[in-house]
């Protein structure tokens, strides 16, 4: 039976945006969620995506719950009110078509099918037009970029794999974490494949030359290794290395230069793993390391970053089953993202 009173305005007279912050489903940062996969016609300049991957960990899981965790972490971050003051820029006012994509759907029961899934997904979502950026800049041709909220870091590589065929060059990396993750993949005695894991996907990545040859960049290491010549290994793959400690010597500007001097105007992809933070700052995490920034220095540092070629970007290893109950990692992680954002609505690709 249809009511027969009418139903007074209840959005009408009260602010709707206050409410914004902590009611209705969460899509990161209160974006219109996109059924995206679903849809190939849905069209937008810079999308999210969740890959809800965590098989790939050697130490604790859960970071198959990131993306739902680093979406209700950005719940602050609202439509009406979100300057970015650092950066001068507010992303929703940009003009461009930002969408929550939801989560790629990857299989917890087999990682050489979820790697597949995860790339034919990356792939799909980077195949779309702009609604609003041909229009206005009839020079540059246009290139939709992903946000992806991980998933342990193995999800890297089928990443990094779309991004080459999609682009067809290689990609420089500014590569923020505790750990190198350039490790040589041992061999099963009974299988031909050496293991891909959260931990070795950027020598896979290097071997196949998805990567820039000596133009890729570590920052916030502090690991134990096995020994040095885990660190010649890594040099020989292509990349730098900036240790943690390096922030009391040269500080935030100086990181930042040495980013830049590394990737220069290269196309850039940018991978963080949330245990690049102090785990005072970001407990939350598979495999956490003591001694790394706060999260104002890493802020601080991507901030510094405007002006790069970003083809796109990730925040990985958030496993918020370890997080306080004030949300500090999948708040960090959100907030983090944001930034990322903020620089890419300011920045297209040339
Ligand atoms: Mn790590």
């Amino acid at each position: 039976m249809p009511l027969k009173r009418e139903l007074p305005p209840l959005f009408g007279d009260f602010d709707v945006g206050s409410v914004e912050v902590f009611g209705g489903i969460s899509t990161f940062a209160h974006l219109p969620y996109g059924r995206c996969l679903s849809d190939p016609s849905l069209t937008y300049d810079i999308a999210v995506v969740g890959v809800p991957f965590d098989t790939g960990t050697s130490y604790r899981p859960g970071a198959r719950f990131g993306p739902s965790g680093i979406r209700e972490g950005s719940r602050r971050t609202i439509v009406a009110g979100s300057y970015n003051v650092p950066l001068k820029t507010d992303p929703y006012a940009s003009g461009l078509t930002l969408v929550d994509c939801g989560d790629i759907p990857v299989t917890p029961f087999d990682n050489d099918k979820a790697m597949d899934q995860i790339y034919q997904g990356y792939l799909s979502l980077l195949d779309r037009s702009s609604p609003t950026f041909n229009s206005r800049n009839a020079q540059t041709t246009f290139f939709p970029r992903l946000l992806t909220l991980g998933g342990d870091h193995t999800i890297v590589l089928p990443i990094l794999r779309a991004l080459y065929e999609y682009h067809g060059r290689p990609v420089s990396v500014i590569h923020f974490d505790s750990h190198i993750d350039t490790w040589k993949p041992f061999r099963f005695k009974d299988r031909q494949d050496p293991n891909l894991n959260h931990g070795t996907y950027f020598y896979f990545a290097a071997k196949e030359g998805l990567l820039t040859k000596n133009e890729n960049i570590h920052v916030g290491i502090r690991s134990k290794i096995q020994s040095p010549a885990d660190y010649v290994d890594d040099a020989e793959l292509g990349f730098h290395l900036i240790e943690a400690q390096c922030i009391d010597d040269i500080g935030t500007q100086g990181i930042i230069n040495r980013i830049k001097e590394t990737v220069g105007d290269n196309y850039v992809y940018l991978s963080l793993d949330i245990d690049v933070l102090d785990p005072s700052f970001a407990p939350a995490t598979g495999t956490p390391e003591t001694g790394g920034f706060t999260t104002r220095e890493l802020r601080r540092i991507i901030q510094g970053l405007e002006g790069l070629n970003l083809v796109g970007a990730d925040v990985v290893e958030v496993a918020p089953a370890y997080d306080t109950n004030a949300q500090l990692t999948a708040m960090a992680a959100a907030d983090v993202m944001f930034d990322i954002m903020s620089l890419m609505s300011k920045h297209s690709l040339n």
